[in-house]
């Protein structure tokens, strides 16, 4: 394995995880003491937290595409309080760095939330989520570099953790937005979040997801995020962690190979909870995708 300082942080490799796709809590549950021992990445990212517990999307929350995934699930999180009394002892315990992904609904919430994790040690980074609507302007905040210009106005103040915006690939100008957030003082930027998808059900032609609309991820996306991230790399200078589609060595090299300093894994984890760890040694020793050996 390579070691990598990722925004100061050392990292045994790589190969992280996707926000909201690997429960390490439950992965604990399950796997015990070995999940700890054979930690699957080399930094943990954990699941959106908000400031109020929210419930989620109704379902169905997820539809299979080809070659994907497509997922509503609505951010259910037991909310700020919820999260630092009982999801993050048990995330602190983890063997890794912990990277904590927030979303609000405004700055002000944003910011309330950074705040709360500016001053816990147990927290190395955050990612900000900005694949959601700002209630007060009704823009996706990722979606406008002015938007994302004002959030780090705001929030970056507030904390001397690296903070990692994660960009939306739903915007017209992914690189522009990756560029304001540079400018506005983000450490990194990550990329990218699910692709806007919708599926009917075939029995009715009615929406499938309970949330109408849902995020695609997995293979399918694979070659978008490729060309988004080669082109955001080629636009800023601050690190950036691809996602995308990786199932493979290969595939995590190939984003590496574009500019990327880390790259995380997501759809692939459902499928197969230690791929992080595969993909890791894959990117290690140079070792072809079983799909396409070479
Ligand atoms: O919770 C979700 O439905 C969700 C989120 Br917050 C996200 O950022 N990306 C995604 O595919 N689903």
């Amino acid at each position: 394995m390579t070691p990598v300082t990722f925004c100061g942080i050392e990292l045994a490799h790589p190969i992280i995880n996707a926000s909201g796709t690997f429960d390490a809590i439950a992965a604990r549950r399950a796997f015990g003491d070995a999940l700890l021992t054979g930690f699957p990445f080399a930094a943990f990212v954990s699941k959106t937290v908000t400031l109020e517990p929210r419930e989620g999307n109704p379902p169905p929350r997820l539809w299979e595409v080809p070659a994907g995934l497509m997922n509503s699930i609505g951010l259910p999180n037991k909310g700020l309080h919820g999260y630092l009394a009982h999801d993050l002892p048990e995330l602190a315990r983890l063997p890794v760095p912990l990277i904590v992904n927030v979303m609000g609904f405004s700055r002000d919430e944003v910011a309330a939330l950074v705040s709360a994790f500016a001053a816990r040690d147990e927290v190395a980074a955050l990612e900000l989520n900005v694949s959601c609507p700002n209630v007060e302007t009704g823009m996706v905040m990722g979606a406008d570099p002015a938007e994302v210009a004002q959030l780090l106005g705001v929030v970056r103040p507030l904390t001397d953790k690296p903070l990692i915006v994660k960009l939306t690939p739903n915007a017209s100008d992914v690189p522009l937005v990756a560029l304001a957030a540079e400018a506005a003082g983000a450490d990194a930027v990550s990329l990218v979040n699910t692709l806007r998808g919708m599926a009917l059900d075939p029995r009715t032609g009615e929406p499938w997801l309970g949330g109408i609309t849902g995020g695609v991820s997995g293979p399918a996306v694979r070659a978008i995020a490729l060309a988004q991230v080669h082109s955001v790399c080629a636009a800023i200078r601050i690190p950036v962690v691809a996602m995308g589609g990786v199932t493979c060595g290969r595939d995590a090299r190939e984003l590496m190979r574009a500019g990327a300093t880390l790259v995380a894994v997501g759809t692939e984890s459902f499928r197969d909870p230690s791929a992080g760890a595969r993909i890791a040694a894959e990117v290690a020793t140079a070792t072809g995708c079983v799909s396409y050996p070479v």
